[in-house]
């Protein structure tokens, strides 16, 4: 068996949701540090690894790799039991799934670095343009999460209940991105209450951009 390898990149959101994930599950790993800036990610070492060159990729101890982030914390999930990153009823899955899905299909995947470098390339985009599409696609999907979050019973401490789990993981990473582009949160009190209780833990806390090794 060998230690576990995170292929990541501190300031990318999807990597900081794997890494919250391990800490939650208590696992140790060898930092993988590939600059996305720099183009490290596209190198044919890791695209041997990740062929679709995106970070996150977890090597895990009998080598298997995964990718895709919430692939990969749904695979910790089930390697390790507990603590359990979904509810274990199926409506509380599902609604744990949409949250995630909510973020992670709807907004990170118009805001990655590639779409920002290509509205600037192909489109002309200046950084005050490319900070108001990031921000545009985010208050379009956290408006209504405010108001589910809001509303629902089944939110409590965290964004299901009391205790942290995928979708907890996926609004901090998100809410981690919004401050690089200067997103305003006072419309959304509650994902802002629940990521300030998220970051009361070690697990969230650690995992964070600032305390990686190649952060800047
Ligand atoms: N859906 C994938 C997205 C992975 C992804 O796009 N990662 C970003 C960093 S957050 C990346 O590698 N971007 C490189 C690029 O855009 O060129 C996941 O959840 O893992």
């Amino acid at each position: 068996m060998s230690r576990v390898v995170l292929h990541n990149y501190f300031r990318s959101s999807t990597s900081y949701r794997v890494r919250i994930a391990l800490n939650l599950k208590g696992v140790a790993y060898d930092y993988v540090a590939h600059h996305l800036r720099h183009g490290e990610h596209r190198d044919a070492a890791f695209l041997a690894v990740n062929p679709q060159g995106l970070v996150p990729a977890l090597v895990w101890t009998d080598g298997t790799v995964v990718t895709q982030s919430l692939a990969i914390c749904e695979f910790l999930d089930e390697a390790i039991r507990e603590p359990a990153l979904l509810p274990a009823d199926a409506p509380g899955r599902a609604r744990v799934r949409a949250i995630s899905q909510m973020i992670a299909c709807e907004i990170h995947p118009v805001n990655n670095l590639r779409v920002l470098n290509a509205l600037r390339t192909r489109y002309g985009a200046d950084d005050s343009g490319v900070a108001d599409w990031f921000r545009h696609w985010v208050n379009e999907t956290f408006a209504p999460l405010e108001e589910m979050l809001a509303k629902s019973p089944h939110t409590g401490r965290f964004c299901h209940g009391d205790a942290p789990g995928l979708a907890d993981i996926c609004l901090v990473a998100q809410v981690a991105n919004n401050a690089r582009f200067n997103v305003d949160m006072t419309p959304y009190p509650t994902i802002a209450c629940i990521r300030d209780a998220c970051m009361e833990l070690p697990a969230f806390a650690d995992a964070a951009p600032a305390r990686q090794p190649d952060a800047e």
